[in-house]
């Protein structure tokens, strides 16, 4: 804390204050769209605009009809490939959120009485710069880490990953991501050789078989649904959940598996594929490696030995192979039924393997699908230079590492040689002492993370956290020491990647309240405070990092080198990569592009062109129910109005009317009838962790000896168990034993 102000306060602001009186953010932005200020010149003021939702991977793009430069309502657009006219109620609802009293409309620190009190722009940065500069001259740069999202513009998490690492010096960056996505990604470039998802969403309407893993599609992703319903061929469409979900109610098959049996099914399923010869050779001879280890391995998941394991009889395992056997094109897509498990990245890889031994990849209605969870998780995952250095590169390589440093201008030193530690190992340096600075941004930890007693418990031994956010409300931000007010969707520029790789704009079309700033300006200032504007001066606006983002790609699987500018987006109704200039030169710029899927070739990213076979043995669940606690908890998502942790969705009164406002535990009616509890008690459930009330849900929609709790409630992870997924550090948010009584 001892770090001089002087030392850092930067020319421009003194320059700025002395002509201006204070910093206000409004002096802070230049003119342009990423902050506050009116909307883009790009727009007429009466016009409407079309811009993708800030919401869930799907991507739907929405028009947007503005009055005197501002938003005043929207609609679906029609015209874009992703929703075809659709959007589900958060969409609808994206821009009434943006009004609400709990928004962070001026920089808030915690003062000597222990109270966020709100602070101008200049103080937040001196106070940030010095705090945090001052942790790394005592205990050295790796005591200030970040975690980070998959939900802002691609732009403003280069520019993040950029300022920490090559700017502060800082190594361990993580981000939400990590709870959600780095499953299918560790699960890809094992098996792929790039973190690849091969598909596109005219897939749902092509396959005639469609398999689901551990996918709430119906809820999750309703629009995505929405084209599982235009198929025309009738397809077949097997749901794998152990509850009857919504999407498992529209299945032609529901096998409701024991959880975490998915790893043992799908072996299953492969071994009497095998068995039948129902593979396709030629492909597996031609485009794959470690079939036939694969094969011996296999041999062991007979139909009664899976039986067993998973509750699933053995005529419904035969007859979901020969559903597999009989389609034509046959797509697999699994979420976070699949991700969130401690075997999470080899039950990934289990799905892919039945698309490889199959031949369904490359060929319309086919693939092995991580469909994605966040807006911009994909722009994450190759961008947000956290797990990966930019574009999908790796830290540890040197070759990377000088090819990066040469694009962006700056000197190969500053980039770290290792890789940072994962979300949990943050976690836990912060127990252990090693890290005493967190900034949070765009992710709400103390409510979303794994076991969260000891996740409060361990941010508040913090010596400074800063929470960057739109709402001053969250769980997170009121344990803060400084807060950021930021800018959301619909009030800043840039770009977001869906699911299906497609790149897509968001725009201005509101103003920021009160003072809160794009996040892009947040980091501008902070280079410029911390003293390393200079490394990021090329980037004046997202667009110009966008240009970066490009060279960044060139040469690599995600090359997106083809598209112009942000205009052309706008143009083309998004973009999906990989998007070539070679593609750009032979494509017709006046309509969309085809929707292209990867892999069309056979020819996979690893240097022999081939994909790999990857499988390991099952593993116990490491907390199953026991006789203390009987049940065991499975989590998720709970309505389509409810998004995570609700700092949003909670602002709609629309929203809210369409969910259960109090939290609530779907438990079977004969577990209910040997508790003694009737429908809307309220009851007490308890883990080895931590215990909460909820409202009793009484439903066959989970089996005995079962519960589920929706995570969109502040307490549902003070009982989740924190472990991990070995490979891909994921946490395994949808397994632990709990027991329940009546609130006394
Ligand atoms: N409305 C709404 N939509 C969202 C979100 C939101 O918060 N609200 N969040 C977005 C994000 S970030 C994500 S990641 C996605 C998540 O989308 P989904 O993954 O579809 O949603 P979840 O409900 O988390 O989990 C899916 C299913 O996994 C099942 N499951 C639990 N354990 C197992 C198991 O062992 N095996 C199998 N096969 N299944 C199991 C659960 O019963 C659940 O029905 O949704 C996105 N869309
Ligand atoms: N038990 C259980 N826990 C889970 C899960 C589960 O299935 N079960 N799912 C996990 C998954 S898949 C995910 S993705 C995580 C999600 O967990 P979180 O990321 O913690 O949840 P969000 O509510 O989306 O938090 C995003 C935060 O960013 C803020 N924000 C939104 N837009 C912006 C912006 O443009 N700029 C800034 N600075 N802030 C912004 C929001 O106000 C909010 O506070 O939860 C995980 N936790
Ligand atoms: S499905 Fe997802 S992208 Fe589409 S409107 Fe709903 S939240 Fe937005
Ligand atoms: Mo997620």
């Amino acid at each position: 804390m001892s770090t001089s102000a002087k030392a850092i306060t930067p020319p421009l602001s003194s320059r700025l204050i002395q002509r201006n009186g204070p910093l206000t953010s409004d002096l802070l932005l230049t003119p342009g769209p990423y902050g506050l200020g009116k909307v883009p010149a790009t727009c007429a003021p009466d016009a409407t605009t079309a811009m993708v939702c800030g919401y869930c991977s799907t991507g739907c793009s929405l028009n947007v009809h503005l009055r005197a430069g501002e938003a005043i309502n929207l609609t679906p657009n029609s015209d874009y490939p992703v929703n075809l006219g659709m959007a589900c109620p958060k969409g609808w609802e994206a821009l009434t959120v943006l009004d609400s009293p709990d928004r962070a409309t001026t920089p808030l620190l915690r003062n000597a009485r222990g109270k966020l009190a709100p602070v101008d722009w200049e103080v937040a940065m001196q106070s940030f710069c010095e705090r945090f500069k001052s942790i790394q001259s005592q205990h050295g740069n790796d005591a200030v880490a970040f975690l980070s999202t998959g939900q802002i513009p691609t732009e403003e998490m280069a520019l993040l990953g950029s300022l920490a690492k090559f700017g502060m010096g800082i190594r361990h960056g993580d981000g939400n991501t990590r709870q959600c996505m780095a499953t299918a990604a560790v699960a890809y470039k094992q098996a792929f050789g790039f973190d690849a998802p091969p598909y596109t969403y005219a897939d749902f309407e092509t396959s005639d078989v469609i398999v689901l893993i551990g996918s709430n599609l119906c809820l999750a992703h309703p629009i995505m649904w929405q084209r599982v319903c235009r198929n025309p061929h009738q397809p077949a469409i097997v749901v794998i959940d152990p509850r009857t979900t919504e999407t498992a109610m529209c299945a032609t098959q529901h096998l409701a598996i024991e959880p975490k049996s998915d790893l043992a099914v799908l072996y299953g399923i492969a071994h009497i594929l095998i068995t039948n010869d129902w593979i396709d050779r030629p492909f597996i001879d031609a485009h794959t490696a470690d079939f036939d280890a694969f094969c011996d391995f296999v041999a062991e998941f007979t139909p009664a030995h899976v039986a067993q394991a998973s509750g699933i009889g053995e005529a419904e395992l035969q007859q979901l192979a020969a559903t597999i056997h009989a389609g034509q094109s046959v797509s697999f897509w699994w979420t976070m039924g699949v991700n969130q498990s401690y075997e999470g990245v080899r039950t990934a890889q289990a799905i892919i393997n039945l698309a490889l031994m199959t031949g369904n990849i490359g060929r319309p209605g086919t693939g092995a699908n991580s469909i994605t969870g966040q807006c911009n998780a994909m722009g994450s995952r190759l961008f947000s230079n956290t797990t990966n250095l930019l574009g999908g590169r790796e830290f540890q390589d040197a070759h990377d590492r000088s090819q990066v440093a040469e694009i962006l201008g700056i000197g190969a030193d500053r980039i770290p040689t290792e890789p940072s530690w994962a979300y949990h190992q943050i976690i836990e340096g912060i127990l252990k002492g090693k890290i005493k600075g967190l900034w949070v941004i765009a992710t709400n930890p103390a409510h979303s993370w794994i076991n969260q007693d000891t996740c409060h418990d361990i941010l508040s031994r913090l010596d400074f956290l800063v929470v960057q956010d739109m709402y001053h409300s969250s769980e997170t931000a009121q344990l803060a020491d400084l807060v950021l007010p930021a800018a959301g969707w619909g009030e800043k520029e840039g770009t977001f990647i869906n699911s299906e790789r497609r790149v897509g704009l968001i725009k201005k079309v509101s103003k920021a309240p009160g003072q809160a700033l794009a996040d892009f300006s947040i980091f501008k200032l902070i280079a410029h405070y911390w003293g390393c504007a200079e490394l990021f001066e090329q980037w004046p606006d997202p667009e110009s990092l966008f240009q970066t983002l490009k060279q960044l790609s060139r040469g690599r699987p995600c090359d997106i080198t083809g598209i112009r500018d942000y205009r052309h987006l706008d143009e083309r109704g998004g973009i999906q990569w990989p998007f070539t200039e070679a593609m750009a030169a032979s494509s017709d710029d006046d309509h969309p592009g085809p929707e292209r899927r990867l892999f069309e070739d056979g020819s996979f990213y690893h240097a022999d062109r081939l994909a790999r076979f990857l499988f390991e043995s099952p593993r116990a669940m490491p907390e199953p129910p026991c006789t203390k606690f009987p049940y065991l908890l499975l989590t998720g998502r709970g309505t389509a109005s409810q998004w995570h942790t609700q700092t949003r969705t909670r602002n709609s009164a629309t929203l809210r009317s369409l969910y259960p406002a109090d939290i609530y535990v779907e438990i079977h009616p004969s577990d209910a009838a040997r508790e003694g509890i009737a429908p809307n008690q309220w009851l007490i459930v308890e883990s080895q962790r931590g215990r909460l009330r909820a409202k009793a849900f009484v439903t066959r929609a989970v089996r005995q000896g079962q519960v589920f709790i929706p995570m969109h409630y502040a307490t549902t992870n003070k009982l989740t168990h924190p472990h991990f997924d070995p490979y891909s550090k994921q946490p395994s948010y949808k397994d632990c034993a709990v027991r329940i009584r009546l609130e006394p």
